[in-house]
């Protein structure tokens, strides 16, 4: 018996945003729906979480995801999405990861595949290019034009939409949308995630509004907008965000801007893209977002007992571990 424990993960990026799947190795959570084990996972095992994902062995940039049997008999694997900070609902890049992992695996072949995930069922299919398309969770825009103060008394307008996850979306074409620009966007979003956690405002049933995406024009003609997106650990979306586009294209759809079908192509502040369109089933707005997944590690954390940050240098105080 080895005096550690052996964690094997597949890392990849997706649209530049990276991506960390737990093979094996991870905390067993039982096989009840993917929602109770979610919450096994942070009541019982957060240590797992901030081991794979903060420093020295992840960073606050990767979104991990744990490889799970599925509740439901139909889908091809479940995952739980997680980051340096907390759990996330859905993960568009994440998804389109997962996918690509799995074929990299040899687990699936070109087709549409079926994952279970803490906020429901999801469909993804990958094409025989290797790009793969994620069928999102009904989207939707929750309330328009709301406006924030920031402490420099700026009045900020923007939408509350969901797309798997709360975000809150602002046009903001001033800024330098480049590798250069990211300090000040960083800033800019702080902002408004702090005025929008002061004032009390939320999304449906109360639910924090963590994302922060900001728009301006694109730098490609065959593109429809760039953005910004700040996750909830303080990092930036490498890629566009697919659960960002989905909540972007859903508003834009609910306001008349696009149709049923049409491509929005969205690029991310490095200029990565992905291809989102809009859906309608049983009325709800379904997006489809598809984008390209590379995998860079196939490899093996140790979680040593002895070392001293072997569950991560986290700034988080509420870690579980035994
Ligand atoms: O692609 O949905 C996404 C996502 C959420 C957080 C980071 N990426």
């Amino acid at each position: 018996m080895k005096p550690y424990q052996e964690v094997r993960v597949i890392d990849s990026h997706t649209a530049g945003e990276p991506t960390r799947i737990v093979i094996s190795g991870g905390p067993n959570l039982g096989n009840g729906p993917l929602s109770t084990r979610r919450a096994k996972f942070q009541s019982d095992f957060d240590w797992f979480r901030s081991a794979t994902m903060n420093e020295p062995r992840g960073s606050e940039v990767i979104v991990g995801g744990l490889l799970c049997e599925p509740y439901f008999d139909d889908c091809v694997a479940g995952v739980i999405f997680f980051n340096n900070v907390g759990y996330i609902g859905m993960c568009g890049h994440g998804t389109i990861g997962l996918i690509s992992t799995l074929a990299f695996l040899g687990e699936i072949q070109p087709g549409v595949h079926q994952i279970d995930t803490p906020v429901g069922v999801v469909k993804a299919e990958l094409l025989a290019s290797g790009e793969v398309t994620v069928i999102n969770v009904p989207s939707y825009c929750h309330r328009n034009n709301v406006e924030v103060e920031l402490d420099n008394g700026e009045i900020v307008t923007g939408d509350i939409s969901w797309g798997g996850n709360w975000f809150f979306l602002v046009e903001a074409p001033e800024f330098d949308y480049s590798i250069a620009g990211i300090p000040s966007l960083t800033t800019y979003a702080k902002q408004i995630r702090k005025a929008i956690d002061n004032s009390g405002i939320t999304g449906r049933n109360n639910q924090r509004i963590d994302h922060i995406e900001l728009f301006a024009p694109p730098h490609s003609n065959d593109s429809h907008s760039r953005n910004f997106v700040l996750c909830p650990g303080g990092a930036y979306d490498r890629s566009p965000c697919g659960t960002g586009t989905s909540a972007k294209i859903a508003t834009l759809y609910e306001s008349g801007q696009i149709r049923e079908g049409e491509l929005w192509r969205q690029e991310s502040i490095i200029g990565s893209t992905f291809d989102a369109r809009v859906n309608l089933v049983n009325g709800q707005i379904i997006p489809s977002i598809t984008g390209t997944a590379f995998v860079t590690a196939d490899s093996k954390l140790i979680l040593d007992p002895r070392d001293p940050y072997v569950h991560g240098i986290a700034s988080s105080t509420c870690l579980t571990s035994p």
